[in-house]
């Protein structure tokens, strides 16, 4: 379900007049204003197709209505999406969640929607129906070598669907750990989790990449065999240049400092890029910015002076993808949110006055670096993200329109009330 375009040009009309105003302001104020938003333009986040139904807990899980109830509807939410934010135009696949089935198909519909694939992802974290042996005690570390080949198959297959929708990264998240002191022969689980994470590199095409993604803790509770990101460097060092580290935001213990692991990694080119999402406690999976929006700004500010530091395309070098979880609110205003939170942090981030700040480092004077991060953090930038927007297509105020328009009644009108999409 698309729009009609003159649904998007009849409410950009009746704001535009505000609109030009507040950007007129910003334009006033900062030189710099329209090379920010040509790289806002640029700048795409891959949506999560397992995030586009209701997530739960394991307490629970309150179905919101008119959930996609195949990919092929799941492409038309992120379709829908990116027509509103023109933000939005990739989608990372997680298999057997979501197989394409019709891979000339779904790329004919990704082209209709002009979206792309982003990195594809394994799941070795969940017995399915079929399966021949069980993940209970891990996947790629597990004791007997013939579950370990199990889960290399399904990350070969996964790569095979990929390379059938034009995707050139796979994400390898493990769920591989402990649960109790003594269960687990550490260097052991290393080593073999290594050795099969070999086979899988091997099977990489000769453009492709291996994300390897860390988590601190959860689904074990005592170890986790790609505990943090040292675990997962060396991983990744060990594997050769194709293999990257890949950071979700909510993987870290309380208060880690993960803009330092981010200009760490980047320095060292083995940032593979983000599952963004924000939490409080843990691994909360909640819409990006709506806890700790400064940390995301400065987690950018570290992204972009790295990425300067090594000439690297901003929209294209890293992997930028969402992975949230929507217990409360509709799935599709929450992927609105997150977007938006990260392109404002993104433009501030580029706001920053970079010379002033090497500056004032040099001299150690900690006061006006505070002063010339903060400067750009508390720049209300929202109207060069609706500019950039604006220019592409999309709508001035995305979330507006998806309601004014009842856009999720008419999915529900279409779908129905009890749809359940797949996923966590
Ligand atoms: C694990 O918590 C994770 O962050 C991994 O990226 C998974 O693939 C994803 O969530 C979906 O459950
Ligand atoms: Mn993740």
């Amino acid at each position: 379900m698309l729009l009609e375009g003159s649904i998007i040009e009849k409410h950009n009309e009746q704001r535009l007049r505000r609109h030009n105003l507040k950007l007129a302001s910003l334009q006033d104020e900062f030189p710099e204003t329209e090379q920010i938003i040509r790289q806002i333009e640029a700048f795409q986040v891959a949506i999560p197709s397992w995030a586009l139904g209701t997530g739960g807990t394991r307490f629970g899980r309150f179905s919101g209505g008119g959930e996609p109830r195949s990919l092929e509807e799941k492409m038309e939410d992120v379709g829908l999406l990116h027509q509103l934010n023109r933000a939005s135009g990739a989608i990372s696949l997680h298999i057997p969640w979501d197989v394409p089935q019709d891979p000339a198909a779904i790329r004919k519909l990704a082209k209709e929607y002009g979206l792309t694939f982003d990195a594809v992802n394994s799941n070795t974290f969940q017995d399915q129906p079929h399966q021949a042996l069980s993940y209970k005690f891990g996947s790629l570390q597990h004791v007997d070598k013939a579950v370990r080949k199990q889960a290399i198959d399904h990350n070969i297959a996964v790569i095979k669907h990929g390379v059938e929708l034009g995707s050139k990264a796979i994400t390898v998240w493990l769920s591989d750990g402990s649960c109790f002191p003594g269960q687990l022969n550490f260097r052991g689980a290393f080593e073999r989790t290594l050795e099969s994470l070999q086979e899988i590199y091997q099977a990489l095409p000769a453009d492709w990449k291996v994300f390897i993604e860390y988590k601190a803790f959860e689904p074990n509770f005592y170890s986790m065999t790609v505990g943090d990101w040292g675990q997962s460097l060396l991983y990744a060092s060990k594997l050769g240049p194709k293999a990257y580290t890949l950071v979700d935001l909510g993987h870290h213990l309380p208060n880690a400092n993960i803009e330092q692991i981010v200009a760490l990694l980047l320095m060292e080119g083995k940032l593979a890029g983000f599952h963004f999402n924000d939490s409080k406690y843990g691994d909360d999976d909640l819409t990006v910015g709506s806890i700790n929006p400064y940390q995301l700004f400065l987690i950018f500010n570290e992204l972009v002076e790295g990425m300067n530091a090594r000439n690297m395309n901003h929209a294209k070098d890293l992997g930028w993808m969402i992975d949230a979880s929507h217990n409360v609110k509709d799935p599709l205003e929450d992927l609105m949110q997150s977007v938006e939170a990260i392109l404002i942090a993104y433009a501030q981030a580029l706001l920053i006055d970079t010379a002033a700040l090497k500056q004032a480092q040099a001299a150690n004077d900690v006061v006006r670096c505070q002063e010339l991060l903060q400067a750009a953090y508390r720049t209300d930038l929202r109207p060069l993200v609706a500019e950039a927007r604006f220019r592409k297509g999309g709508a001035l105020e995305p979330l507006e329109l998806f309601r004014s328009e009842a856009l999720r009644n008419t999915l529900i009108k279409k779908r129905g009330e009890k749809t359940v999409a797949t996923g966590l």
